[in-house]
């Protein structure tokens, strides 16, 4: 039996494949798939009727079963609960929850996810240079999980299994307590062993750490790249911008033109050792993990290796749809691509 590759889902017709693969398991969907690559038409997935999968074509999934819908999480920064401490400082506190959860990552194909909080990525985490942050870690999956943040931080707050509080158990708690520092773009993922699987399945955020005085005024987004292993054969069947391949093609990312567009870029994508953002049509200051007022490249294209991160502003200067994607082509054709409208 031919074992159905990433890159056989290709020649099959991309997603196609992929709802195929969800639905009648991975011998079957290496028939189907074997037998779709040598037509002409499009892919379906043979199953239900009407059955079309190749949602480049408009469909979607159902984010309100998902519990999550990208287009909001594009926008949603999450400023936690302040409260201050003796001396004035403040105390900026979440809670985060391990939940295993089955999400639809594409239109018929359903993937058993371990999340924060019920949703991939995680929350955006916000917060001020110099705060104490505090958030306590509830675990629900039936997993053991950490979060591990990237950042400054004592050895007992890592969250890596063996120190401080260590992995958390199913229905343990524990809380990560530590300085919000350096200002910049960080991240937070689980940290337990097999690594790959606990980041590949959903665990993992955006951090930021604004500056003492701020950023300039922008229209800011978040966009944590990854995909998702269908099949589990430790390769991506799909890429996104935040989870859900397409999303931003069926409904782009609405700008205004003159404004400082501000996007917060994070890759977490397991599996491949490389992921990129490439924008049309303009060029964008890129400022690698946040950390300098000082751009580091004008350009459109940047590639991240998994945890790296960094800023992205420009202005379009005219109205217009404008895409940005993976300029990894096969990444794009899987479901990393996008639409910025510009009115
Ligand atoms: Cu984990």
């Amino acid at each position: 039996m031919a074992h159905l590759t990433r890159r056989r889902l290709i020649a099959a017709g991309g997603l196609g494949g992929a709802a195929i693969l969800a639905r009648g398991g991975t011998e079957a969907a290496g028939q189907h798939a074997h037998q779709d690559a040598g037509t002409d038409g499009p892919v379906h997935a043979g199953h239900e009727g009407s059955g079309h999968a190749d949602f480049r074509d408009g469909r979607t999934v159902d984010h309100a079963a998902n519990g999550f819908d990208p287009h909001e999480l594009v926008r949603d920064f999450d400023w936690g609960r302040t409260t201050r401490m003796a001396g004035g400082r403040v105390l900026r506190e979440w809670e985060l929850v391990a939940i295993d959860r089955e999400i639809e990552v594409a239109p018929g194909v359903r993937f058993a996810a371990w999340t924060y909080n019920g949703r991939i990525p995680g929350p955006t985490l916000r917060c001020r240079e110099g705060e104490r942050l505090r958030i306590t870690f509830a675990n629900a999956s039936e997993h053991p999980h950490t979060i591990h943040f990237h950042g400054i931080h004592p050895s007992d707050m890592d969250g890596v299994p063996g120190q401080g509080a260590g992995q958390i158990g199913h229905g343990g708690k524990t809380v990560y307590e530590f300085d919000a520092l350096p200002a910049g773009l960080h991240l937070y993922h689980c940290h337990v062993r097999p690594l790959a699987e606990h980041i590949a399945k959903g665990l993992y955020g955006a951090f930021i750490v604004d500056p003492r005085d701020g950023r300039e005024d922008a229209d800011e987004l978040v966009m944590v790249m990854n995909g998702f292993d269908t099949n589990f054969d430790r390769a991506n069947e799909v890429y996104a911008a935040n989870t859900i391949p397409f999303a931003y093609m069926h409904r782009p990312i609405e700008v205004a033109h003159g404004e400082l567009i501000r996007v917060y870029v994070v890759n977490v994508l397991e599996y491949d050792l490389i992921n990129s953002l490439h924008l049309h049509g303009n060029l964008f200051d890129w400022y690698p993990t946040g950390t300098s007022p000082r751009a580091a490249e004008f350009t459109d294209t940047v590639m991240l290796c998994q945890g790296q991160r960094g800023i992205a502003e420009w202005r379009f200067s005219t109205p217009g749809r404008f895409m940005f994607h993976a300029h990894q082509s096969e990444f794009t054709e899987l479901g990393w691509q996008g639409f910025f409208d510009v009115r």
